[in-house]
């Protein structure tokens, strides 16, 4: 009301409309200089390249908030449903290339730049990228707020703002060591912090029941301490469409009630430790992929974000006066796996306690406002957190939790008397092997729909996950296939193919990625042909000179380039390529295959382990210890090279996945949910080696059994395998040419003859294998030899590779947001 009509005809210079900057060189030069000299406080003749870095994030920035603004009060005024996506996680990979992509300017910054002797690509390698995320569940909601925003819908993505993001991986003799990410420390030109607008976020304490002024019984939370969230606001800018969503990330800040407390104790160390202790919570984002630890402090972070978003978008984010009967209208909040799921106990708080709304009317509405998205099979990552650390940390949700788990059962044991087995399976509430809550159980039961993130995921999220659930609640459960953004994916990594393509069918496919089909026809043509393998060639020069300034690696030329990039992680089996180049390797040495046969192949790895997983770094330093043995060689080494940069990340993937030819996707089956990767690396046109697992079943489908090298037990045969008893000692002395490669690792050949330092791996492999990376060994080599047998015939290759390309645009995050629109948000565009 205070800037309304009346304001507004009073002092029209302040209420005008929002000014975007001048889109020309000249008006970008002044933008730039005035952000250089008043924003950053230098002069261009002293400027350093982060000074330089900083200016220009900063007046490219001024563009896009343009747009924001106007953007922000439109959806408001409009009263429309907003998509809010609750995740842990945001991979987000830098953010200057792709500011410049979705404005517009790059053109115009480069040659502005230019006027001021200032090279472009040079300030853009000086941009830290917030890796907030782990992996692929990190990355996949930042490909889905990049399409919602193309997409022109309405979403604000809520998360942590954490001080270290994902660690930086450096070896040390091999092994792994974590370095901390200090992303922050240079300073981050693309955030809006909003300490005026912090929210208080409660912990701890106890309830009681009172009588409220109606005379209604009631209970009330009765909190210990408190600390405060500071939203920080990030940009997400939609591609050529002026749309730019929110992406609202909290940063944890002592109270002055805190500190307060302690200071009149008379303690100045203890409240300045208080301070630490308050502001440790977004601290630093646990390194576990798939496997969370149980950590109190996780629980904080996890209770700390959702509590501060729910808080915001009530507040803030609608009118003060509007009726909270009606809030699924306006919101539907995905829960990106069982990390926020703390959200739903505290929606429920939030009517029932601070709004005084009646439990089932409450229940209903929470029921419409939450949906949610499985990730994982894998047992040991499906959240569970004891009974007695909510009791401590979050008595009043627990409460909560316990009324929700009782008037369920209810529900279960009317639909099904009698059966009090079936009642136990599905409680929340879980007495073994100790009492705690299932998060994946209470979000089935929240939320309005339940997805998994491919066809195989979902099939068996349904069938073995939570069968119960499934019969219970059919039209629940559904599939999203997952998907990745073509704007960073293809049109920023891959410019070298986007020119191709684009000559060729256009430039529509960056919003309408089904268009790539109109590159079928052009498989058949020798010509195109030869100039997609140019592009290759062009994009794997880049590779070689990236990493030679960044690792020192050398690659040779002319092979081909085979990578292997994800999270370390034994279902994901890193160590069965490992023995693959092991048996090529040992074959070639002891002669037992003629050189002049062998394809000359560059293997890459990339992957970070998470720091606590034993099994997993070992693997780590055995690939490092092969690599250099293999760069030693002189009898192989022209042959057969390893190459494993430190530190993957979406930057360095960026410049891998364009450059290679074949893609490792070789997961036991059914255990990866979905990948994600593989689908960027059939989008730039390499071929997959694959199981039959996650997404790969649906490239396979899409693109033909002809262009995709599968291999592997399908799911069933793993688990008839297992169920049949598995002995990996009985593979190995089976199978001549594993036994070689596992004996030659063994052997002490890497690790100048020291045996004791590969043991660890090899007993595991041998005695172990608990995702039977031997069992699939035999079914991998003979496929890896039909990937040599193709690549020799270059034409027919490159044939494959774009078919690859011209049959998956089906992957864009677009499509995946549409459905996610269609059947589980019921959500619009503006
Ligand atoms: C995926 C995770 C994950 N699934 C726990 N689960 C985490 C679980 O910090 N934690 O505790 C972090 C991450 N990540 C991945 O999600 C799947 O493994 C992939 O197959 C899938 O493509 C990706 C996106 O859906």
């Amino acid at each position: 009301k205070r800037f309304g009509p009346e304001f507004a005809a009073t002092h029209p210079l302040a209420v005008g409309p929002v000014v975007s900057p001048p889109h020309s060189v000249d008006g970008f030069v002044k933008e730039f200089l005035r952000e250089l000299n008043f924003g950053t406080g230098v002069l261009l003749s002293r400027a350093t390249v982060n000074d330089q870095y900083v200016a220009l994030a900063r007046t490219v920035a001024h563009y896009l908030a343009a747009r924001w603004l106007e953007g922000g009060r439109t959806r408001r005024e409009a009263g429309v449903k907003v998509v809010g996506y609750l995740s842990a996680e945001y991979l987000l990979g830098r953010q200057l290339g792709n500011a410049l992509l979705a404005t517009g300017l790059r053109d115009i910054v480069e040659e502005g730049l230019e006027s001021c002797g200032i090279n472009l690509s040079t300030l853009r390698a000086q941009e830290v990228e917030p890796g907030l995320g782990n992996g692929g569940l990190g990355r996949l909601a930042a490909c889905f707020i990049d399409s919602l925003a193309t997409l022109n819908v309405p979403c604000i993505g809520y998360g942590i703002r954490y001080e270290y993001g994902i660690f930086r991986q450096t070896f040390v003799d091999g092994r792994q060591v974590e370095q901390p990410d200090a992303w922050l420390s240079l300073g981050s030109p693309w955030e809006f912090p909003h300490p005026e607008a912090a929210v208080q976020v409660d912990f701890g304490g106890t309830t009681e029941e009172y009588v409220d002024e109606d005379g209604t019984p009631r209970r009330r939370w009765l909190p210990s301490w408190n600390v405060l969230g500071v939203p920080y606001n990030y940009m997400v800018p939609g591609y050529h469409n002026g749309r730019v969503n929110t992406l609202r990330l909290w940063s944890a800040q002592a109270t002055k009630a805190f500190d307060l407390q302690i200071f009149n104790s008379g303690d100045y160390a203890e409240a300045v430790r208080a301070q630490t202790f308050a502001e440790n919570i977004s601290k630093v984002l646990y390194p576990e992929d798939s496997t969370p630890q149980g950590r109190e402090l996780r629980l904080q972070q996890q209770y700390f974000f959702v509590a501060c978003s729910l808080r915001d978008f009530i507040e803030r984010e609608l009118p003060a006066d509007f009726d909270l009967h009606d809030l699924p209208e306006r919101i539907i909040f995905q829960l990106n796996d069982t990390h926020p799921v703390i959200a739903v106990p505290e929606l429920m708080r939030l009517l029932v306690d601070e709004r005084k709304m009646d439990w089932d009317e409450a229940w209903a509405v929470t029921q419409k406002c939450f949906a949610y998205t499985c990730h994982t099979l894998l047992p040991e990552a499906l959240e569970v957190w004891p009974t007695e650390m909510l009791a401590k940390l979050l008595p009043r949700h627990l409460e909560i939790i316990y009324q929700i788990n009782d008037g369920f059962l209810r529900e279960v044991r009317e639909a099904f008397p009698g059966d009090e087995m079936r009642a136990r399976r599905m409680s929340i509430v879980t007495d073994y092997p100790e009492r705690a809550v299932r998060m994946a159980y209470l979000a089935t039961v929240a939320g309005a729909k339940v997805n998994g993130v491919a066809e195989l995921h979902s099939q068996l999220l349904r069938d073995k996950v939570l069968p119960d659930f499934s019969e219970y609640w059919p039209e629940k459960f559904t599939n999203v296939t997952n998907g990745v953004t073509p704007r960073r994916f293809i049109r920023l990594a891959n410019w070298n193919f986007t020119r191709l393509i684009n000559e060729t069918i256009g430039t529509g496919w960056v919003t309408d990625l089904d268009r790539l089909a109109e590159l079928e026809p052009y498989a058949e043509d020798p010509e195109f042909r030869a100039r997609f393998r140019q592009v290759k060639a062009a994009n794997k020069e880049r590779l070689a000179k990236l990493l030679v300034a960044r690792d020192g690696i050398v690659l040779p030329e002319g092979h081909l380039l085979d990578v292997m990039v994800k999270r370390l992680h034994e279902y994901k089996r890193q160590s069965m390529k490992l023995l693959h180049i092991l048996s090529t390797y040992e074959q070639i040495i002891s002669g037992a295959i003629d050189p002049a046969t062998v394809t000359p192949r560059t293997f890459v790895f990339g992957a970070k382990a998470a720091p606590g997983y034993k099994m997993a770094k070992e693997t780590i330093f055995a690939i490092n210890a092969v690599a250099a043995t293999l760069a030693a060689d002189e009898r192989t080494n022209h042959l057969l090279t390893v190459a494993f940069p430190a530190n993957y990340n979406v930057t360095l993937a960026e410049k891998l996945i364009p450059a290679a030819d074949l893609s490792e996707q070789i997961s036991l089956a059914g255990k990866e949910a979905s990948g994600t990767g593989n689908m960027k690396f059939a989008l730039n046109g390499a071929l997959t080696i694959g199981t039959d697992d996650g997404a790969n079943v649906e490239i396979r489908e899409l693109v033909g059994d002809d262009n995709f090298i599968l291999f592997g037990m399908s799911e069933p045969e793993v688990a008839d395998l297992q169920a049949r008893g598995y002995n990996p000692a009985a593979v190995y002395e089976s199978n001549p040419l594993l036994k070689r490669a596992i004996d030659l690792l063994a052997s002490g050949h890497f690790t100048e003859g020291n045996r004791d330092a590969m043991n660890p791996l090899v007993m595991d492999l041998l005695y172990n294998d608990r995702f039977l990376a031997l069992a699939d060994f035999q079914s991998y080599i003979e496929a890896q030899a039909k990937v040599d047998e193709l690549y020799a015939d270059p034409d027919a290759w490159s044939r494959k590779a774009i078919l690859n390309v011209a049959r998956t645009g089906f992957f864009s995050s677009d499509r995946s947001m549409r459905e996610y629109l269609d059947r589980i948000w019921h959500a619009k565009a503006l």
